[in-house]
């Protein structure tokens, strides 16, 4: 009787010390099996001490087996409660992870590209800081022009600017392909100093640039008029109206009819507050002017081109409905989560 109680002292002034020095589940795990395993010490307790012919001694170390379990739960309770930060509970619910996407205007450039790539365009990125024979001398703007007011452009240096339009890439294409044909859909960020509902210092444009032998205006407005209805809808009907730019002869603004009104500029006999007119302004366009074409190192006399220029943010407002396009650049995210 004396032996077994003494080993059992033993055992429980060990296990004290033991769980002293624990500090985590896993060293929790080691003493399990050191003092609970097959070949632990209350098994081998079982094994070399005669219980068969002292059942008092066989009880004895049942007891010792129930207080030694008790301990070690405890302190694993303890460990995992407090000290131990390693532990995994595979069991716990995970945390929700927040779900980004694309930016609205992101998702507004791949669905132009697509447009216009199902129509055989190639698409292009041209510099946004360039210098001012692409943005402006080569594409018929002289110094004098309002254009080139420091008031709107973002000038870098005398002669390189932060690009105000994608019509430089008019240039750097027609250099690229040396010969027609060209079919280029130019997407781009562009710069002015500008800022309001309508207006923001960084924006981006779309510029179409075709030429061929034998372009005309009619097949200008085959391509606009497939944009318009690609990317607005079936319904919507597209219209030309004379303007000026300088690297484009004749030249024109592109107007879309608007969908509220229907085109018609009246909704129950009163003028249409979205529009006005029934008609809503897409941006600018024209046949290539046979100087460009020139700069570009093509000859007018065996080709002809034209060309269009259209913000990207502005056509999705006229989508969206948007109010105020600062909030595309904005920081919202109960807006910026809709799209
Ligand atoms: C141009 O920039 C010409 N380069 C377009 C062009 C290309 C004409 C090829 C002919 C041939 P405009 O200055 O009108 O044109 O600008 C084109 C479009 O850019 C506008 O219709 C508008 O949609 C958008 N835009 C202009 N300024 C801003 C701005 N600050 N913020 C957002 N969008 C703008």
């Amino acid at each position: 009787m004396g032996t077994n109680l003494k080993e059992a002292t033993e055992i429980k002034l060990a296990l004290a010390k033991d769980l002293k020095s624990s500090q985590s589940s896993a060293e929790v795990d080691i003493l399990q099996t050191k003092y609970l395993g097959k070949q632990g010490l209350i098994n081998r307790l079982f094994k070399t001490l005669p219980i068969k012919t002292d059942p008092q001694i066989g009880r004895q170390i049942n007891d010792l087996k129930k207080f030694v379990e008790t301990r070690l739960q405890e302190k694993l309770t303890s460990v995992l409660t407090t000290t131990d930060k390693t532990h995994f509970d595979v069991t716990t619910p995970g945390l929700p992870i927040p779900q980004g996407s694309l930016h609205l205007i992101t998702q507004a450039i791949e669905e132009i590209e697509s447009i216009f790539l199902h129509l055989g365009f190639v698409r292009r990125r041209y510099p946004e800081v360039d210098t001012d024979w692409y943005y402006a001398e080569g594409l018929n703007i002289p110094k004098d022009h309002p254009a080139r007011d420091d008031q709107e452009t973002f000038y870098l240096s005398d002669t390189t600017v932060l690009t105000a339009h994608t019509s430089n890439g008019q240039l750097h294409e027609m250099e690229l392909k040396k010969a027609p044909p060209i079919k280029m859909i130019n997407i781009g960020k562009t710069y002015r100093r500008q800022l309001d509902a309508t207006h923001t210092p960084m924006f981006h444009q779309f510029e179409g640039l075709v030429v061929d032998q034998g372009l005309n205006i009619t097949h200008l407005l085959g391509i606009t008029d497939y944009f318009a209805k690609s990317y607005f809808g079936p319904d919507r009907r597209t219209r030309l109206r004379p303007h000026h730019f300088q690297f484009t002869e004749p030249s024109f603004e592109i107007d879309i009819s608007c969908e509220v009104c229907r085109g018609t500029g009246l909704i129950d006999n009163l003028a249409c507050k979205v529009c006005k007119s029934g008609w809503l302004e897409l941006g600018g366009a024209g046949m290539v002017h046979p100087q460009v074409l020139k700069n570009g190192g093509l000859n007018p006399t065996e080709c002809s081109g034209f060309a269009f220029g259209w913000g990207v943010e502005r056509v999705l407002m006229m989508k969206t409905g948007l109010p105020d396009l600062r909030l595309i650049y904005g920081d919202d995210l109960r807006f910026l989560n809709q799209f």
